[in-house]
């Protein structure tokens, strides 16, 4: 059957620009999906138009727009991907709305809670189809952690244990602005690794083990002034370099989290343990096609399971019974961290479409920032903090 055409207007042309661009030109390839997304137009800022240039001729966009406002206007873009620094989130999310876009936006959502709540509340309103890009769900490995938890395979959690852990800032030589560095001024990311790396963590946390009822953070700022790349000035730091969280779930369940810029060794390492009646699941993000899985009890009976196979088993996750596996190569064979973007864009794709829901949006992408503000205000006050639901 005929594909309908998808124009896509990509909002942005750095690191994330690229995981999405790659992700519509290959996503037919992989999954038969109702729709054909053409490369309509991206946008870069005038000063950047080398970069911005180069990203269209890599990519293959049609056309190049310098002013964001100008192409969500236009009428040929069917779906807007925002991928630009995290304080143009929610002005280009409103404009995207009013105009009855499709909207992608990567993570995290917003600067703070009060504007992802905003920009979730006027996206409903207007009606239009969204996705926020949480992509480590849609690891082949995370999406069989789920699926054991799911199954009743850990039975009542105990303990959920997370990290993710980075050391790209450990030098003062490091600036703080510009093109990929952005990340480290609060004007611009509203926060440091926990907006940026504990959302990714949080976001799978609640997914799998369900909603954070309460929780106690320490953040740190291990150097505390770097030469802004803009202004070529000494400013100020005020993102967390590196937050610990303590947090009680809902279920009863107490967990551990972990995140850091500081981490020398860990480039992004990103993992995940759950520790329940029945079983326990460990994940790994410099193992991605690897889940970790401890049986102890059957999930039906809930008796121990007398065999001599007790102990952890390491499950190589590339057969076609595994979540998206099917989708690509023969057993054995492995996919990468791109192809996390385009799991993720195929079930967004197929839910346009009359599919299954696609989680997380808007609304849950704005839950994962309230958890960030709650996580950032308690290691402001020093203090627990209870998060409503
Ligand atoms: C930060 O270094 C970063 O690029 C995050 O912003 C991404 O979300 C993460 O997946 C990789 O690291």
């Amino acid at each position: 059957m005929a594909k309908k055409t998808l124009n896509v207007g990509m909002l942005g042309c750095g690191f994330m620009g690229r995981t999405h661009s790659n992700a519509y030109g290959q996503v037919n390839h992989f999954f038969n999906t109702p729709y054909q997304p053409v490369l309509k137009a991206c946008y870069g800022r005038e000063e950047d138009m080398p970069a911005l240039k180069k990203f269209q001729e890599m990519w293959g966009y049609e056309s190049i727009e310098t002013d964001w406002k100008k192409l969500i206007e236009r009428k040929d873009i069917d779906i807007v991907d925002v991928v630009a620094p995290n304080f143009l989130h929610k002005d280009m999310v409103l404009a995207a709305a009013k105009a009855g876009k499709i909207i992608v936006c990567e993570k995290p959502l917003a600067m703070n809670y009060a504007e992802a709540e905003e920009m979730a509340s006027i996206v409903d309103k207007a009606g239009v189809k969204n996705m926020v890009s949480f992509n480590y769900r849609r690891v082949p490995a995370v999406s069989l952690f789920k699926q054991i938890v799911d199954e009743g395979r850990v039975g009542k959690p105990f303990h959920y244990r997370a990290t993710y852990l980075q050391d790209y800032t450990i030098s003062e030589k490091v600036p703080s602005g510009g093109a990929a560095l952005w990340r480290l001024s609060a004007k611009i990311a509203g926060s440091g690794v926990t907006g940026d790396l504990l959302a990714h963590s949080i976001d799978t946390a609640e997914w799998i083990n369900g909603p954070i009822a309460k929780v106690c953070a320490y953040t740190e700022i291990f150097i505390k002034e770097r030469q802004n790349t803009d202004t070529g000035q000494m400013e100020k730091i005020t993102i967390d370099d590196a937050c610990m969280f303590l947090a009680v779930f809902k279920n009863g369940s107490i967990g551990t989290f972990e995140s850091s810029r500081y981490a020398r060794g860990r480039k992004n390492y990103s993992s995940m343990e759950i520790n329940g009646e029945h079983g326990a699941v460990y994940f790994n993000l410099e193992e991605p096609e690897y889940i970790e899985f401890f049986r102890y009890a059957d999930p039906d009976s809930g008796k121990k399971i007398e065999d001599h196979l007790t102990g952890w088993q390491k499950i190589l996750v590339t057969n076609s019974e595994h979540p998206y596996m099917k989708n690509y190569w023969v057993p054995g064979t492995t996919i990468g961290y791109e192809h996390t973007f385009i799991n993720g864009l195929a079930d967004f794709l197929f839910s346009l479409d009359g599919g299954a829901k696609f989680e997380p949006d808007m609304r849950t992408a704005a839950r994962t920032q309230k958890v960030c503000d709650a996580i950032i205000q308690s290691a402001n006050e020093a203090k627990w903090i209870e998060i409503s639901e």
